[in-house]
C-alpha cells in the first residue's frame, strides 16, 4: 500500500498523521516526477490532487475517504468512537474542516506575495477565516481533544490547516489566531502532544522551510 504524498500538503498530512497513529504499513512517496498533473499521475488520480491512496491496486482519492478506509483496514487504535452519535459528531468536524474551515485558508495562498497581492481578496478570505476560526472554538471539546478525551479524525483533518493558520496569518498583518480563542488554544497545545501529529507537523515545517529557502 503506498500514499502519494507532498509533505506540505495539509490534505496529505492529514492522511499521514492517521497513519503514523495507527502504525499503519503504507510507504509515503512523492507523485511520480514531483507532478501532479503528469499523464502519469492523472491515470493515478484524474482530478490531480494530492494525496491519492494505492491500497494494493485500488485508488482512493480525497483524503476524508483514504482516512475513513484506512479507519476500516486499520481499526487500531480507532480514530472513530464508537456510537453512531459520536461517530457523526467527528465527521461533523471533518465536513466542517472540508467545507467551511481550508477553503478561505487556501485562497490566502495566492496572496501570499505582497507585490501581487489583492488587498480585497486578503480582507475577504481573513474575514471568512476568522469567523471559521471562531465557529471552530464554539465546536471544541473542552477535555483535550476535538471531539473529547479520545483523538479521532477530526484531529487529524484540523491539525494541519491549523498549522498554516497559525504560521501564515502573521505574514497578512492578521491578529494572532489563537488570542482570544481559548478552547481552540488549549486544544493546539493538546493535539500537538501526539506523537503522529508532532511527527507530521514537524515534516510540514520542514518542507515549509525548504521552500521559503528555494524562494
Ligand atoms: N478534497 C481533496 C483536496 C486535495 C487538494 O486540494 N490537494 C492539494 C494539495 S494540498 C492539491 O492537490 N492541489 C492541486 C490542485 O488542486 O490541482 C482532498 O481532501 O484530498
Amino acid at each position: 500500500m503506498k500514499l502519494y504524498n507532498n509533505n506540505l500538503s495539509n490534505f496529505a498530512t492529514k492522511c499521514r498523521i492517521a497513519i503514523y497513529d495507527k502504525g499503519a504499513k503504507v510507504d509515503i512517496v512523492p507523485v511520480p516526477n514531483n507532478d501532479s498533473k503528469s499523464p502519469e499521475y492523472l491515470k493515478i488520480n484524474p482530478l490531480g490532487k494530492v494525496p491519492t491512496l494505492d491500497a494494493d491496486g485500488t485508488m482512493i482519492a480525497e483524503s476524508e475517504v483514504i482516512n475513513e478506509y484506512l479507519e476500516d483496514k486499520f481499526p487500531s487504535p480507532p480514530l472513530l468512537p464508537k456510537s453512531p452519535e459520536e461517530r457523526a459528531k467527528v465527521r461533523g468536524f471533518t465536513r466542517f474542516h472540508d467545507l467551511y474551515l481550508e477553503p478561505p485558508l487556501r485562497a490566502l495562498f495566492s496572496q501570499l506575495n505582497p507585490k501581487t497581492r489583492d488587498e480585497n481578496v486578503v480582507n475577504q478570505k481573513l474575514t471568512d477565516l476568522n469567523s471559521r476560526l471562531d465557529q471552530l472554538d464554539k465546536m471544541l471539546s473542552e477535555t483535550g481533544f476535538a471531539n473529547g478525551t479520545d483523538f479521532t479524525l477530526a484531529d487529524c483533518a484540523i491539525a494541519p490547516t491549523m498549522f498554516f493558520v497559525v504560521n501564515m496569518l502573521g505574514m497578512f498583518g492578521a491578529k494572532p489566531p489563537l488570542e482570544a480563542r481559548p478552547k481552540l488554544a488549549a486544544w493546539w497545545v493538546q493535539v500537538q502532544t501526539r506523537p503522529s501529529v508532532k511527527k507530521a507537523l514537524a515534516e510540514m515545517g520542514e518542507a515549509m522551510a525548504a521552500m521559503q529557502r528555494a524562494r
